[in-house]
């Protein structure tokens, strides 16, 4: 039936227009008008670029494509014909881009040179679909958010440089352009740091690994787990991302999730006890000490390393999940709040989270945290990275700060897809389809005034329960499609188009072998 249905199409329309009304892309372009005739791309296509800045993008591309076309990398130069024609105009949205293909080839501006990224991230889609058949068309697009973010726990589980690479590939094609990179947590420290040696020598190691669910499970693996980057690799692995217009922030969690550097220097603890790196999940009750100065030279000697390595705007400083219950019994967190005049614990991590925004300020950097930073009271500039739902994200935009929104409700990628689980890996837990990823709403409850302070959105990848590489795509892909029109397409996003412009991203997952879940594609829900 659906073989006829087809037949009856190219009868009436053409082959052009058969292909022209199955080609789609994902996210949704602002306008995007096919018209008669195809232009034909295959990797003898030169890439004619008008000015040097556009150089290295235009080399992804081609290194992109030939890997497509099984090919030598397509050649860029500054004049040709039947080519793709890449310049920029500065009067376009700086991420915007605007696409026309007729006969004389493709032609593509970008208001920069992330703009031209992305209108060559959705050629590449076209030429995917159509085998290099583009059709002739015109393109206007820009996105919703300037912040579209997708985030990797490297602690609980690592990946090595090249598989944080070819995440930055996968998000890279789905027009994300900030990289939250999850890189101290209670299971290891994963980044070299040059003062402190002991944080990877002995704090990105544990002993062995929690077998079965963190709510239920004893039982342990019994071998050792471990892994770091040295800083050399994390500069190749941000100038890769750059090369794709992606900002990498990096994320160092205090004062909770911290037990790597607890094990490496116990100092850092309230008692100064030895406290190994952990081989369970979950929340900790050890956390550092706020009341010693020396956990504050501590913490800015690390900042002072990791503001070298990544140049991004903002700094992650975690502060989520970090029980208060040593702090109590405390002499010197106890004698740090009364010097201060802080009335909680909670004030107590204000305070940290305070001082250490400050430092970042005097650096030229500015602060990210996770909701809880609100508890104890936060300052006017400090960003809110909601998690907790949407209420820490919508209150805190209320009050004019500003907001990356995260809920674990509808944006937590490691929970179960389906909800009978069958067939699924272990997850975390939650339920979690493509649908209901579509469904988010980040400015649910804001008023205008208020919507400007959502910055973006994002996706959280926590690794509990992934190891393998292949998995861990397998919970990004395809849910991040959806949520990539939420990110880039808000104001246009339809229900109608969402699954055949999905099944034609599966094309693209296919040709670069990302391995992506089938239940949506299955009908499983
Ligand atoms: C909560 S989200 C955490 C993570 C866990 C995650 C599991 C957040 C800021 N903290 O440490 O990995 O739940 O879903």
């Amino acid at each position: 039936m659906k073989k006829l249905l087809i037949l009856a199409l190219l009868a009436i329309q053409g082959i052009a227009g058969a292909i022209a009304a199955e080609v789609s892309i994902m996210p949704q372009p602002v306008k995007f008008e096919i018209q008669e005739g195809a232009f034909a791309i295959d990797a003898t296509t030169p890439i004619v670029i008008e000015g040097k800045e556009l150089q290295t993008t235009a080399k992804v591309f081609a290194a992109d494509m030939a890997e497509f076309f099984g090919s030598k990398a397509m050649k860029v130069c500054r004049k040709g014909n039947d080519a793709i024609s890449l310049s920029t105009d500065a009067t376009l949205a700086a991420e915007g881009y605007t696409m026309q293909v007729n006969a004389e080839g493709v032609k593509i501006v970008g208001g920069s040179a992330a703009g031209v990224f992305y209108g060559l991230q959705s050629l590449r889609q076209l030429i995917i679909q159509t085998n290099g058949e583009v059709p002739y068309c015109k393109i206007e697009d820009e996105p919703t958010f300037v912040y579209r973010g997708v985030h990797l726990d490297v602690c609980r589980h690592f990946f090595t440089v090249e598989e944080v690479k070819e995440y930055i590939d996968i998000i890279a094609a789905h027009k994300i352009n900030r990289f939250h990179f999850h890189l101290t947590d209670d299971q290891g420290w994963r980044i070299e740091i040059k003062r402190y040696p002991e944080l990877t020598k002995v704090g990105s190691v544990r002993t062995e690994t929690l077998i079965g669910h963190g709510g239920t499970s004893n039982e342990y693996d019994g071998t050792p787990y471990g892994g770091y980057y040295t800083q050399k690799q994390l500069r190749d692995i941000v100038k890769y991302a750059a090369e794709r217009h992606i900002v990498v922030i990096p994320e160092i969690e205090m004062p909770g999730h911290a037990r790597g550097a607890l094990a490496a220097l116990p100092w850092l603890g309230c008692t100064d006890d030895y406290i190994p790196v952990w081989t369970r999940w979950g929340v900790t009750q050890e956390i550092m000490c706020a009341g010693k100065e020396t956990t504050y030279e501590f913490l800015e000697n690390v900042l002072a390393e990791v503001i070298e390595i990544f140049p991004s705007e903002y700094i992650h400083i975690g502060g989520d999940e970090a029980p208060r219950n040593r702090w109590k019994e405390c002499p010197h967190c106890q004698e740090r709040m009364k010097a201060e005049g802080l009335l909680s614990e909670a004030e107590l991590q204000s305070y940290l989270v305070a001082r250490i925004e400050k430092y970042l300020h005097a650096h030229g950097r500015k602060m990210i945290g996770w909701d809880e930073i609100l508890e104890g009271g936060v300052t006017p500039t400090a960003t809110i990275m909601s998690w907790q739902g949407a209420r820490g994200g919508i209150n805190a935009a209320k009050k004019g700060n500003y907001v990356v929104m995260t809920p674990n409700s509808h944006l937590y990628f490691d929970f179960y897809q389906t909800e009978t689980k069958e067939g699924e890996p272990l997850a975390i837990g939650g339920y979690l389809p493509v649908e209901k990823v579509y469904q988010y709403n980040p400015y649910r409850k804001l008023n205008d005034d208020e919507k400007k302070y959502i910055l973006g959105v994002q996706c959280n990848l926590w690794t509990e329960y992934i190891g393998e590489f292949d998995h861990l795509t397998s919970m990004l892909l395809p849910r991040l499609a959806a949520l990539s029109d939420v990110q880039w397409a808000e104001n246009r996003r339809n229900e109608q188009t969402l699954r055949p412009r999905m099944e034609q991203m599966r094309k693209l997952y296919d040709a670069y072998g990302w391995n992506y879940a089938k239940f949506y594609y299955e009908g499983r829900k």
